[in-house]
C-alpha cells in the first residue's frame, strides 16, 4: 500500500466534521445556549437509528455556526485532519438552506469557507473545492431562491448536490433547479439510493443530469442498474462507517464495498459526516482493512477510483 499516492474526497459534508469541542468553543464565542449540560452529555445523544435521527441532531448542532469566522475555523479544522488522513483533494458539500433558513446571511457561509479553501494548498497541502447542496426536505422553491443568490454572490462552487432525508423526497423534484446549474457549467451530484430506492438513483442520472452518486449502494437491488453503472463508470461515493452508524447496513463486515469493487463499480470511500460518525477516511480505511479485510490492492484501486471520478 502507497500511503503516500494521491486521494481524493469526495463525499463529506463540511457540517458533519463540526466536533463536539467545537461545538462548546464556537457556542461559548457567539454566546449561544446549548441544550447539553458538558461534552459526554453531547456525546451520549451520537447514536442513531436511522438517516433522520442523525439530520435532527446535525441541523440543531449548527446554530453555533454564525460568522464567517466560525465557517473558516470549521473547514481549517477539516482540512489539517484531512491532510492528515492522506487527502490530497477534497470537495466538500455544504448545505445553504440549513443556515439562510435560521438567519445567517448566505455571504457569511460562503466568505468563511471560501477563506478556507483559498489558502488550503498552501496551508495544508490539500486542494479543496466546494459543493453547494440542496436541502431535499425543504421547499422547491426555496431551492429555486438559494441556487438564485448563490449565482450573484458568484459563490466558487464547481458542483450543486443534493442531501437530506431522502424518502418521499425524489430527484425528480429538483429537475429544473438541475437544469439551472447546469446551464451555468456546474457539476452535478446527488445522493441517491442511501435510504431510497434505485429509482432515485435512475432519476438522479436522467432528470438531473448527475455525473456522480453519493452513497448509491441499493443501487444493488437493480441488476440493469447495476449494470448500466459499470458500463457508463459512474462514480459512487460510498461511505462505510456512515452505513453503518445510520443503520443502512448492520455491521462493515456486512458492507457490500467489496461486491461493488468486485462487480465492476467506479467505488471510492468517503468519511460523510465524521465529526457524527466514528471517523475520517483513515479510519473509514483502517476498519475496513480490520472488518472486511480490504486488501493493499483493493486500497489502491479505490484511491485511483477516488482520483478519477474527482471533478476537477
Ligand atoms: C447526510 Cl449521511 C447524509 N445523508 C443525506 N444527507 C446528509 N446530509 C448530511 N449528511
Ligand atoms: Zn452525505
Amino acid at each position: 500500500m502507497d500511503e503516500s499516492e494521491p486521494l481524493a474526497e469526495l463525499h463529506v459534508h463540511i457540517e458533519g466534521t463540526l466536533e463536539p469541542e467545537l461545538i462548546f468553543s464556537l457556542a461559548e464565542r457567539n454566546r449561544v445556549a446549548l441544550p447539553y449540560s458538558d461534552l459526554a452529555d453531547l456525546r451520549s445523544r451520537y447514536e442513531f437509528t436511522d438517516l433522520q435521527s442523525f439530520l435532527d441532531l446535525y441541523y440543531a448542532n449548527m446554530q453555533v455556526l454564525q460568522t464567517a469566522e466560525d465557517f473558516a475555523d470549521l473547514a481549517r479544522a477539516y482540512l489539517t485532519r484531512a491532510a492528515r488522513a492522506g487527502i490530497t483533494r477534497a470537495e466538500f458539500f455544504f448545505d445553504p438552506q440549513a443556515h439562510t433558513s435560521r438567519g445567517v446571511p448566505l455571504s457569511e457561509v460562503v466568505d468563511g469557507l471560501a477563506d478556507a479553501v483559498a489558502g488550503a494548498r498552501a496551508e495544508y497541502g490539500v486542494d479543496a473545492a466546494m459543493i453547494a447542496s440542496i436541502v431535499r426536505d425543504r421547499p422547491v422553491t426555496e431551492a429555486h431562491e438559494v441556487f438564485g443568490e448563490l449565482m450573484r454572490l458568484q459563490a466558487p462552487v464547481i458542483g450543486l448536490g443534493l442531501d437530506s432525508a431522502e424518502m418521499g423526497y425524489p430527484p425528480s423534484l429538483f429537475e429544473d433547479v438541475f437544469a439551472r446549474a447546469r446551464a451555468e457549467g456546474l457539476h452535478i451530484t446527488a445522493h441517491a439510493g442511501e435510504e431510497g430506492p434505485p429509482e432515485y438513483v435512475v432519476q438522479a442520472l436522467d432528470l438531473l443530469g448527475a455525473e456522480r452518486i453519493d452513497h448509491g449502494i441499493r443501487s444493488l437491488e437493480d441488476p440493469e442498474l447495476v449494470a448500466r453503472l459499470v458500463d457508463e463508470q459512474i462514480p459512487l461515493t460510498v461511505c462505510p462507517l456512515s452505513n453503518v452508524r445510520l443503520r443502512v447496513v448492520d455491521s462493515l463486515a456486512d458492507h457490500p464495498l467489496r461486491r461493488m469493487l468486485d462487480a465492476g463499480l467506479s467505488v471510492s470511500v468517503n468519511s460523510d459526516d465524521p465529526a457524527y460518525f466514528g471517523g475520517y477516511v483513515d479510519d473509514a480505511f483502517a476498519a475496513l482493512q480490520t472488518h472486511l479485510g480490504l486488501t493493499d490492492e483493493e486500497r489502491t484501486t479505490l484511491a485511483r477510483n477516488s482520483i478519477r471520478a474527482a471533478f476537477d
